[in-house]
């Protein structure tokens, strides 16, 4: 009977600990990590007090009902005062809530304003965000290239998210960081955010997209100002020629074979129509697809077989090209600066 209930509290305490995202630092909204994060961390934590006190009061209300009201041995049974129709106690039960609900709205409805401000264009930057089924665009018009999986944003700077899909409803999450924003076919919707320490802070498709859907992950990397400025300059001037042999046949196999979905900046491959990530600088992302590391083994296994990987994605197989011509591709395309 107690290693029945010691199981039961180990499974109650990992689904708890599951709920809260505790496995992982940057992926909670209880541990936010920036200014609107923090903000609405704050409206949580005052719901959470309105309704702790609302459970103490009833709870203890219930209690002494029960006790002081309870039946005693030789009582005589007769029908307690009725005090249906109480003007003074329908009051009462209608008015506490109202308060109640006027405490929790007003910072609700003022922080939601507030929240989406725009920001002064002098104090902020902007990226423009395309969802596709299973993976996320990311394009800085103020720089004039574009990125995939991974968004580059500098510490201390709000910055303005620009949203709508490609195919089918999508939703852009960064628990840490706050918020949540539906991005829509034919409509433009807009999310504010900021980080205030450098880290790399997990990001989710909230909206059922379709069969990759749970893998359709992302990641904000959150940098120094001067790191992030690095970055930038490094994308703004690609590196994508290949640098030995082995490469430059890859890119020859990239031309024949993928060029038709992925646009490489720098060698001359831009997309029309683009329906699949753009590969510019893959060598500085940290993960394949949002969902396996950067590494030339997980790109190889990617290009073979990419439903193994994330399933429902429109990526064909190119399980035709011999291991020579896959390691050929594999080298040009990790290499790509
Ligand atoms: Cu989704």
């Amino acid at each position: 009977m107690k290693r029945k209930g010691l199981i039961r509290a180990a499974v109650l305490l990992s689904g708890v600990s599951a709920v809260t995202g505790c496995g992982n630092r940057n992926i909670s909204v209880l541990k936010p990590a920036g200014p609107v994060g923090d903000s609405q961390m704050d409206l949580i934590r005052l719901s959470l007090v309105i309704m702790t006190l609302v459970v103490i009061v009833v709870s203890v209300l219930y209690i002494y009902a029960v006790v002081r009201f309870r039946e005693r041995p030789g009582q005589k049974k007769e029908i307690p005062e009725q005090v249906e129709g109480s003007k003074k106690l329908e009051l009462l039960w209608t008015i506490i809530p109202i308060l109640l609900l006027v405490i929790l709205g007003i910072p609700t409805v003022s922080t939601t304003f507030q929240l989406n401000k725009k920001p002064e264009p002098a104090e902020s930057m902007r990226v423009n965000v395309t969802g596709y089924q299973y993976w996320w665009a990311f394009e800085y018009p103020d720089y004039g290239f574009e990125t995939a999986n991974e968004v580059h944003i500098p510490a201390g700077k709000k910055v303005e998210f620009i949203m709508t899909s490609h195919d089918v409803i999508h939703a852009f999450w960064v628990p840490s960081l706050g918020g949540k924003q539906d991005l829509s076919p034919g409509r433009i919707n807009r999310l504010v955010l900021q980080a205030d320490k450098p880290g790399i802070y997990e990001g989710r498709c909230t909206e059922l997209c379709g069969a990759g859907h749970a893998l359709m992950n992302f990641r904000v990397i959150v940098q120094q100002p001067e790191d992030f400025e690095a970055w930038v300059n490094r994308l703004k001037k690609p590196d994508s020629q290949p640098d030995n042999d082995t490469a430059a046949e890859g890119k020859k196999l990239f031309a024949q074979n993928c060029m038709g979905c992925h646009a490489i900046q720098g060698a001359g491959y831009k997309v029309l129509g683009q329906t699949g990530p753009e590969l510019t600088g893959l060598s500085y992302r940290t993960r394949l697809a949002g969902v396996v590391n950067n590494t030339k083994e997980d790109l190889s296994r990617w290009i073979t077989n990419p439903q193994r990987i994330k399933p429902g994605n429109h990526m064909p197989a190119f399980d035709h090209l011999t291991e020579k011509q896959r390691k050929a591709l594999t080298e040009y395309l990790s290499g790509l600066k």
